[in-house]
This record gives C-alpha cells, sequence and structure tokens, in this order.
C-alpha cells in the first residue's frame, strides 16, 4: 500500500467504528433519499420541501453524543446529497438550509459538536446533483428527468456544473476548519474519474486539507474499487475502498494481495435517509457481528441513521445503537486497533487481533470445551474474558490425542456468556 495512504487512514483503521447520517430535505416525503428520482420530481416538485424544511429539533450534540455512546469515533454527515440541497451555507447557490425555515448553517454546528465531542468529522458530498441546471438530464442513468423528453435536446454546459461543484467542495474544504474525512458519491457508467475533474478537485483538497482521507467513489463505486487496489493508484483513486451493503468475503486486497484499507457502510433498516414504513431493522446483536466481521477482515464499518423532518433520530436507531453501546462499552478493546488475526476463522465465531492479543468473539456455545483453533497450549499465556477481566480456565478436549496442537478453555458449569449481547429485550 502507498505510504501517504498508510500514514493518513491511520486513525482511520484504529477507529474501525463510525456513524452515517443521511439527512436532508427527503426526510419530509420520508421514503429515503433517492424519492426525487424515483418519482421523477421535477425540480419545481421537490421545491415545496425546501419551502416546508423546519428542522425543530435540530441538536447535532445529540446526535454525536449518541454516536460517541454506541462507541463510534467518527460522524459523516451528508452536507449535500445528490438532490442537491445543501445543509451548508454555500455562496454558489440559494438553494441551502441558510434559506430555508432553518435559517443557519447546519454542517458548521455539526462541524462544532463533533469537534467538542473529540468525534472525527467528516462530510458526504455528492458529486451527482438533480438540482443544477447543467446536470446531464435526458438519458442519464438516474436523474429526474431521465424519461422527460422535454430535456431531450437540452444544451447543458457540464463544465459549468463542474466549476460549481468544485468551488462547492472547495467551500467546504476551507470554510469548517480541519476535516477529518471527505465522502464523495459516486462515480457511474463513463461518468467516473476526470469526467469530474478529479484529479484537480484532489489537488485542490489537499492544499488545503492534506491530511483528509477520501473515500474511493470519484473512480470506483459498489464492487469496483478503484485504482486504489492497484500498484499505482491514481491521485483520484482515495484512500479507502468503499464496499455498499456487502462485507467483501476476503476483505480488500490490492493487486499484491496486500490489505488496503475500507469501510462498509450499512443501514440499519433498509433506507439511508428517513423512511416512516421502513422498520426492519437489524437486530443490535447482528450489528455487532458485521462490525466484528469487517474488524476481522481488516475494514471499518460505517453506521447509518436518517433523522427524521425535525431532526430526530429514529426510536428504533436511537434503541439499537445505545444496545451496540454496551456491548462495545465492554468488549471495545476487541475493535479498537484490531485486525485481521493470523488465525484462520475458527468454526465457532470471529476472531480480532492486536498485535499479540487474539480476541476470540464466540458466537456458538460449545458442546464442550471451547477449542482455540490454530493456537497450541504453550503458545496460550492467558486467557480473559473481555467484559470483566475474570480469568477463563483452561480446559480439555475428551480426546486430547485428537487435539495435541489446539489449546482448549473451559467456560465452566456456569458459563458467564458475555456475548453475544445480553437478551436484545433487555
Ligand atoms: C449511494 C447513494 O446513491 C445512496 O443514496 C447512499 O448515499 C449511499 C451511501 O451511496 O448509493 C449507491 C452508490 C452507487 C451504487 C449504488 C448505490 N451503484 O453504483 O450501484
Amino acid at each position: 500500500m502507498n505510504q501517504e495512504i498508510k500514514e493518513r487512514t491511520k486513525w482511520f483503521m484504529d477507529a474501525r467504528f463510525g456513524m452515517f447520517i443521511h439527512w436532508g430535505l427527503y426526510s419530509i416525503p420520508a421514503c429515503g433519499e433517492w424519492v426525487m428520482s424515483q418519482k421523477e420530481m421535477t425540480v419545481e416538485e421537490y421545491r415545496g420541501y425546501f419551502d416546508k424544511f423546519d428542522p425543530v429539533d435540530y441538536n447535532p450534540k445529540k446526535w454525536v453524543r449518541l454516536a460517541k455512546n454506541a462507541g463510534m469515533k467518527y460522524v459523516v454527515l451528508t452536507a449535500k446529497h445528490h438532490d442537491g440541497f445543501c445543509l451548508f451555507d454555500s455562496k454558489l447557490t440559494d438553494y441551502k438550509a441558510t434559506n430555508t425555515k432553518a435559517g443557519r448553517d447546519l454542517v458548521r454546528e455539526f462541524v462544532d459538536a463533533c469537534r467538542e465531542e473529540g468525534l472525527k468529522v467528516g462530510l458526504y458530498f455528492s458529486i451527482i446533483d438533480w438540482h443544477h441546471p447543467d446536470f446531464p438530464k435526458y438519458g442519464d442513468k438516474q436523474h429526474p428527468m431521465r424519461n422527460n423528453k422535454a430535456y431531450k435536446d437540452e444544451k447543458i454546459d457540464f463544465d459549468r456544473y463542474l466549476d460549481y461543484m468544485h468551488g462547492q467542495v472547495r467551500e467546504l474544504v476551507t470554510n469548517y476548519g480541519r476535516l477529518d474525512l471527505l465522502w464523495f458519491d459516486f462515480s457511474y457508467d463513463g461518468m467516473t474519474g476526470e469526467k469530474w475533474r478529479a484529479s484537480d478537485l484532489i489537488r485542490m483538497v489537499r492544499t488545503f486539507q492534506p491530511d483528509v482521507i477520501i473515500d474511493n467513489r470519484l473512480e470506483g463505486a459498489g464492487d469496483n474499487h478503484g485504482s486504489i487496489a492497484k500498484e499505482h493508484p491514481l491521485i483520484y483513486s482515495g484512500d479507502f475502498a468503499s464496499p455498499e451493503q456487502i462485507i467483501p468475503p476476503e476483505g480488500v486486497c490490492d493487486e499484491k494481495g496486500e490489505p488496503i484499507p475500507w469501510e462498509l457502510c450499512a443501514t440499519m433498516n433498509n433506507h439511508w435517509g428517513y423512511c416512516n414504513f421502513d422498520h426492519q431493522y437489524k437486530s443490535p446483536q447482528m450489528l455487532v457481528r458485521k462490525l466484528v466481521e469487517c474488524v476481522s477482515k481488516g475494514g471499518n464499518m460505517i453506521l447509518n441513521v436518517g433523522p427524521d423532518a425535525k431532526g430526530n433520530i429514529p426510536m428504533e436507531s436511537v434503541d439499537i445503537l445505545e444496545k451496540v453501546g454496551k456491548w462495545m462499552q465492554k468488549n471495545k478493546e476487541s475493535i479498537y486497533g484490531c485486525g485481521i488475526s493470523k488465525l484462520k476463522k475458527p468454526e465457532w465465531g470471529r476472531y480480532t487481533q492486536k498485535e499479540n492479543v487474539i480476541y476470540a468473539h464466540v458466537y456458538e456455545t460449545p458442546l464442550g470445551a471451547l477449542p482455540l483453533y490454530g493456537i497450541s497450549p504453550e503458545q496460550l499465556a492467558e486467557v480473559t474474558y473481555l467484559a470483566d477481566g475474570s480469568e477463563v480456565n483452561r480446559g480439555e478436549a475428551w480426546n486430547t490425542v485428537l487435539y495435541p496442537d489446539v489449546a482448549f478453555v473451559s467456560f465452566g458449569e456456569d458459563p458467564v456468556f458475555t456475548y453475544p449481547l445480553p437478551d436484545e429485550k433487555d
């Protein structure tokens, strides 16, 4: 891996767990952030939400504290999503929070809240913009007007759009102090890399924010990681891969087979933006296991919340995050700074590792003693429950002759299971 990327991403790889926040005008129709495209709404139709937008309960400190208590180390907010509406006070458009009933720069308050709580700050910025007149419409893959023949012969000046887009990124990287992370979204079909004038964009970003880490979606998206996985990444390859809603089975490696930084982005239910009819939430236990899986494969997890139109994070999400936080409080040592274990995945769960400490995440109650595959009895210096620091007893297989090289531990008659989570109902 490129040395610069390695240095920049050090904090990120240690952090392992972050919060994604998808929030904007789309929280009003409450059916996800793609509503404008899905319902093929014109800019005028969608503007109704701009007029209504009035997030009376917006309190980013509350969001950030929730993230912190869940054990998350960084937070990424959608400064602008595909609909083009800016939560920040861009001088380049009127289509911004400042001109709504909110009447102020909501990104500013978010950034301040993160810093106050000591979490790293990230901003998501959509390079796709369905509001801008110079963004391709008819025939574009996802533009709300993709099927509207009225736009078929429309002349647009895409360079003017790019000037605008670069200008907004410049605002973000110059007006909000030091940013830790930028999350660009997203490239598709032929719209990738230099189509966005990506080299220029990155050079500009780096002059103001030399250490900010950047996702790979100016070039890649989905399962195409782009040149970040090549021996010689392009300047806009980004610093980490961004698999979405899927954990790469073997983690993410470059051409030489060396692991590179990556971050799973995942929703708690099935939408990024607020959706008032989607109550299909994953259990806290499953989410903890997904986090452990990412870490065991050398990656991060950024878990999403979609606050509602007033600015409140849905109750279900709050509840889940509180439970995940309970687990993290006791077991965080097995997450932060941890990564791929040298040992093969055991059948009963997963290993994460930090230097010579192996963390055994036991998902399945063993029939007898638990075999620590890959660790010999001599290698095992000490075994402790992470949750309470108590000793775990050495155990033995019934037939030791069969397993001379495997260390066993015994949970005793009344196993003190700190894993899985305490009953989800509590
Ligand atoms: C993108 C956004 O469209 C989405 O709203 C959300 O912000 C998510 C984190 O990122 O989702 C994508 C991006 C690319 C593809 C699919 C979903 N793709 O290339 O298929």
